[in-house]
């Protein structure tokens, strides 16, 4: 039997990393769709970040940091045929829209990094990751090789912890990593139920009709499986096509598990929420179209909140501001909260305005990685947070990034050799040498 003393969830937060801008590169997100083209403050983004780890942090939640990817990727210059540290001046000559693409700071949305299976879950005992490929989206198809190295630098120790190959980059197996997946535990420590929750088939084309269906059914199959998850704890659950149409690229936009809560929009599954009531023992919690209208759902990002249970066993929804600033969701939070009936006891705000501009709230900035007391003493580098930490890296993001940003500063040859002077003092930080192709 494992040893599961101590089982806690860790958020592992993206850091955002120096380059974040408004591209407009993701179809079917409404917030990055409407945003192209905006200014955008990368100081204000990662501080607006490490403001919210310091929230879960003081409430006495476990946070730890998944530090931001190298751009331009060196790796994917050359596989676009550019030898590495060719000028993107040099690159938007052939392709103008190729820098944004190369430039992006989307890692920084952690719950895409991965979908991870806790050692309480998986026959061997291990905890199991296994990178997304991201393969649904141009700029973020390149993330894989580097989120995989990163993940092996910190989730080093093979005794504990299998990091899997991303699957291959085929139409037939898109996955984006934790964003549609959910597990439900009585405690996080017991072994679970994981929700596998999938937009398309693996023969059904991506955007026949709407937005694209980023994640197949068939992936969910074969990371279940490698994982070593035991069949009946399994559940595929397909997304309403009509939601990701609505702008629901993720159905943690319109759905999130907490222990054995399950909170999700009416509108959220194919097949209705009866499909959640019959996961078992799982407490689901159904907002109505009616109270909160999709729209609303999507535009607050209600249910991309952090619904979390802190040390005195409240579960607490930690919101983004927008959910204060829609009357219908303010309203159903308000009266969630009153309702004795509803597990929440209390809601959070936080202000991640810079993130949400790009269709990322509380929920997409942060990968959940259920671990025992054991498993953390195994992690690697100093990836862990205390107040300490916070502070260093607030100090860091204010010696390091760039108040403003937009389309014209990507091409800025000083802004490549700003973020690796920032990521080269990160390793030092974090303890993780080595970790950047620019230091190897
Ligand atoms: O994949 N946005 C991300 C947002 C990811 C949110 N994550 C979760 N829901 N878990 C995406 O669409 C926009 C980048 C731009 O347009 O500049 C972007 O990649």
């Amino acid at each position: 039997m494992t040893d599961t003393r101590g089982a806690r969830e860790v958020n592992f937060d993206g850091l955002v990393g120096p380059t974040h801008n408004y591209a407009g590169l993701s179809l079917g997100n409404r917030a990055s769709m409407t945003n192209a083209g905006a200014v955008a403050s990368p100081r204000r983004a990662a501080r607006q970040g490490l403001a919210k780890m310091r929230r879960l942090l003081d409430l006495g939640l476990t946070q730890a940091v998944l530090p931001p990817h190298q751009r331009p990727d060196p790796m994917a210059l050359q596989a676009l045929g550019f030898t590495p540290g060719t000028p993107l001046a040099d690159v938007a000559a052939v392709a103008p829209s190729l820098p944004a693409v190369l430039m992006s700071a989307s890692p920084m949305w952690a719950a895409n990094a991965a979908t991870v299976s806790p050692s309480a879950d998986t026959t061997d005992e291990r905890v199991h990751l296994t990178p997304a490929n991201l393969s649904s989206t141009t700029h973020r198809s390149f993330e894989p090789a580097q989120t995989t190295a990163i993940l092996r630098a910190i989730f080093a120790d093979r005794d504990r912890f299998a990091v899997h190959d991303p699957l291959p980059p085929a139409p037939a197996f898109a996955d984006e990593g934790a964003a549609n997946h959910g597990r439900l535990a009585r405690e996080h420590g017991t072994a679970g139920t994981q929700l596998f929750v999938y937009g398309r088939e693996a023969d059904e084309p991506a955007s026949a009709a709407g937005f694209p269906r980023r994640q197949t059914r068939l992936a969910g199959q074969l990371i279940a499986r490698s994982h070593g998850l035991h069949p009946a704890r399994v559940h595929h659950v397909r997304q309403a096509p009509a939601a990701i149409d609505a702008g629901a690229f993720h159905n943690d936009v319109v759905s999130v598990v907490n222990t054995d809560v399950v909170l999700t929009h009416e509108l959220a599954f194919a097949d209705g929420p009866a499909v959640a009531e019959r996961l078992p023992g799982a407490r689901v919690v159904v907002v109505p179209d009616g109270r909160v209208p999709l729209d609303d759902a999507i535009s607050s990002y209600l249910f991309n909140s952090q619904l979390v249970t802190v040390p005195d066993g409240r579960m607490l929804l930690i919101a983004p501001a927008e959910v204060e600033a829609t009357p219908s969701t303010a309203a159903w939070a308000a009266d969630a909260v009153a309702d004795p009936d509803n597990p929440i006891d209390g809601v959070e705000i936080l202000d991640l305005r810079e993130s949400m501009r790009n269709g990322g709230g509380p929920a997409c900035l942060r990968l959940r990685v259920v671990l025992t007391e054991r498993e953390r003493a195994a992690l690697s580098g100093g990836v862990l947070a205390d107040a300490g930490l916070l502070d260093r890296l607030e100090g860091w993001v204010d010696d390091h990034y760039r108040d403003q940003l937009e389309a014209d500063d990507l091409l800025d040859p000083a802004l490549e050799d700003e973020a690796h002077r920032a990521l080269d003092a990160l390793t030092g930080i974090l303890g993780l040498p080595g970790l950047y192709p620019f230091q190897r």
